[in-house]
């Protein structure tokens, strides 16, 4: 039988939802507090930069400013794990003209940058709304990379909310439940990096059975991915996308994970 064949895939509809614009509670009851995923469609109406944020409006509004991002991954296959390796500084109009227009996956800023970069971009800050409904008024952690980025299997140890604002994001999920199956043996990190890789499902057999739901998220489109869900994320078109962990509710299992 082909790995393929072998796959359990979970229903779209009913593993992760679309809705349109739930209330506070709505969100709360059916979502955060049950750590179900759910795509929401609807709430970043009116955001500016839905419609500004190409690579050039992005290049011009930053300017020159030095950013830092994730470099030279590609000779890496533990890029992920070793990221503190993988820090490198360029203004931020020449990182925007190495990656718009490109292909890859050997640069690419990430949240795990977003406190050196915070200065640096605060220009485009101007641009974003708030969701007010289910986190406090502070920005998400941004992530700007060309289409080809890939960040390999893991789970977080917060409930997070994606918010695409350019270009598009697959992103593969796996319940919590499926952890046996994925080779959790460093940290939040699973040693398959890819479901998708038939190559590397030879070395990790058990995963071939995880199941698993692929997500696509269009800008303008929040994702909801609770605590413990494993997640990898590839990028289609140059994308920018922002990180929320800042919900009105409880987030700090962090507290209670043994340490890297
Ligand atoms: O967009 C990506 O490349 C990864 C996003 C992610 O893993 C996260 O926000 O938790």
């Amino acid at each position: 039988m082909q790995v393929a064949e072998r796959q359990r895939l979970l229903s779209p509809a009913e593993a992760v939802p679309r809705i349109w614009r739930p209330s506070a509670n709505e969100f709360l009851e059916n979502f955060y507090a049950p750590s179900r995923p759910v795509v929401i469609e609807g709430a970043m109406e009116g955001w500016p930069a839905l419609a500004r944020w190409t690579p050039d409006y992005l290049a011009r509004t930053v300017g020159a400013a030095p950013v830092t991002f994730q470099g030279d991954r590609d000779g890496d296959g533990d890029f992920e794990l070793y990221k503190d390796n993988h820090a490198r500084t360029l203004p931020f109009d020449q990182f925007i003209a190495r990656i718009a227009g490109h292909r890859g996956n050997d640069a690419y800023l990430t949240a795990y940058n977003s406190a050196a970069n915070r200065e640096a971009l605060r220009p485009l800050e101007n641009d974003l709304g708030y969701l007010d409904d289910f986190l406090t008024r502070q920005h998400g952690m941004i992530w700007i990379g060309p289409a080809g980025t890939f960040t390999p299997l893991h789970f977080d140890l917060t409930n997070n909310l994606l918010a695409q604002v350019v270009g598009r994001k697959v992103i593969t999920l796996l319940p919590p439940s499926e952890t046996p199956r994925l080779a959790n043996t460093r940290h939040v990190f699973s040693d398959v990096h890819d479901v998708g890789d038939v190559e590397r499902l030879k070395l990790y057999p058990d995963a071939r059975f995880a199941a698993r739901v692929e997500v696509t998220l269009s800008p303008g489109e929040l994702l909801y991915i609770p605590v413990g869900w494993w997640h990898q994320v590839r990028s289609l078109d140059f994308s920018v996308m922002l990180t929320y962990t800042n919900f009105h509710w409880a987030n700090d299992a962090y507290v209670d994970f043994p340490a890297a």
